[in-house]
């Protein structure tokens, strides 16, 4: 397969590059720093410094002997893009070049018009791309579990079926986030839904719970090889955020009265998911929907695990329950179905004590890099 994977400088990007690469596909990584420079503007950089994509694809292939062709520009530039459909006519092209943060897209009027402008016109360029150049391309575009919000009924795979007064009919399942980011990952969905429905466009969204860890077994490989991993109250993910908070001998973070409940995966079940979804694809003219996560957990219950564990291994960890800075419930119903990759075959790395054990060791070795700093920075969402 050739493989054009967008935003290939992240966390979730570099690592997904090196997947493929290993599994004998052609990669085209595209990016323009967009993270690596917010970072920098926003101090809160990596915890693990990363050499620039060019520098980092020469690595590889020193180290494997496997090229990945890299090309840094913005997906909000429909030339641009256009120009790297044309030159690679991929199967396949895997969305990750939209800005991420909750946080961020909270921070002020230009940072959620900023979230609003990339999100969007990154993904309607993607779909003119593969109209104009290979509509055959099957678009696999990371979505957010932050789509369905917590509502007080149980969570379907992307569609609900209703009955209203004696008929029926099919509907993406309804959906309220939390925050201007998420939102901006629902109005993908309708309009990625929109396009499947009048040119036939083929498209996978996935929509994926916060993700932790820092391994891969390609990233492994080498130091060098690692990924972007943010820690900080923007970037950061909140499993991501304790282990270091922890290492670091910083209370964890815990927002409100922690009974928040998310679904998680570990990063090497994200390149599972997106090869699987890949390898196996939607039919042509579908919007397939899958609900990306391998197990639920509050956020009192991965402070607590924390704690257990970085107890044990010697860092006398501190859980505090600070004030809030979001809206969002603290309690609330929350039942997932998510069976779709798993028929497809997905093998879940569960979080276990051992999982939680090495995450501890890769980071106690970056322990010096640790900027505290970056872990309140004192964003509210009103
Ligand atoms: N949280 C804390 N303490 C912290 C950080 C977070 O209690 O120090 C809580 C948050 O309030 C929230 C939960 O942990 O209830 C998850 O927060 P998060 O920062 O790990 O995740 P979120 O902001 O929702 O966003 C992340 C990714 C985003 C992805 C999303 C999946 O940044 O790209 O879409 O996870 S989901 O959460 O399912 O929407």
């Amino acid at each position: 397969m050739k493989v054009l994977i967008l935003g290939a400088d992240g966390y979730l990007g570099w690592p997904t590059c090196l997947y493929f690469s290993q599994r004998d596909h052609e990669v085209i990584g595209v990016d323009n720093y967009f993270r690596r420079n917010a970072a920098i503007e926003l101090d809160c950089e990596s915890l693990i410094p990363a050499a620039n994509l060019h520098q980092r694809s020469k690595i590889w292939e020193e180290i494997t002997g496997r090229k990945i062709k890299v090309h840094i520009g913005d997906v909000t530039n429909y030339e641009f893009l256009l120009s790297i459909f044309r030159e690679y006519n991929p199967d396949a092209v895997i969305h990750y070049a939209e800005q991420p943060s909750a946080p961020y897209s909270m921070i002020n009027r230009d940072k959620a018009a900023f979230t609003l402008q990339n999100n969007l016109i990154s993904t309607l360029n993607i779909v003119y791309a593969v109209k104009e150049a290979n509509p055959e391309c099957h678009i696999i575009k990371i979505g957010t579990m932050g789509e369905y919000g917590t509502p007080n009924i149980d969570i379907e795979e992307g569609w609900l079926e209703i009955e209203h007064k004696g008929r029926k009919d099919k509907f993406l399942f309804p959906r309220q986030t939390g925050s201007l980011y998420h939102t901006t990952k629902i109005q993908d969905t309708d309009m990625l839904w929109f396009y499947v429905r009048t040119w036939g466009i083929t498209v996978t969204d996935l929509m994926q719970g916060p993700v932790y860890g820092l391994s891969t077994d390609e990233c492994d490989l080498d130091p060098r090889l690692m990924p972007f991993f943010h820690y900080d109250e923007i970037f950061g993910t909140v499993l991501n955020r304790f282990v270091v908070q922890a290492v670091a001998g910083y209370p964890l973070t815990v927002y409100g009265k922690g009974n928040q409940t998310r679904g998680f995966l570990n990063l090497k079940d994200t390149m599972q998911c997106v090869y699987l979804s890949a390898t196996q694809p939607a039919e042509r003219g579908q919007l397939r929907i899958f609900n990306q996560l391998t197990e639920l957990f509050s956020v009192n219950q991965l402070a607590n695990k924390v704690k257990q564990i970085g107890d044990k291994l010697g860092y006398n960890v501190k859980v505090e329950q600070i004030e809030n800075p979001r809206v969002e419930k603290e309690e609330h119903y929350y039942n997932i179905a998510y069976s779709g990759l798993l028929d497809l075959g997905l093998k879940p790395h569960y979080l276990t004590d051992e999982i939680l054990e090495s995450f501890f060791a890769i980071a106690d070795n970056y322990k010096n890099c640790i900027n505290r700093n970056a872990f309140l920075k004192g964003i509210k969402w009103k």
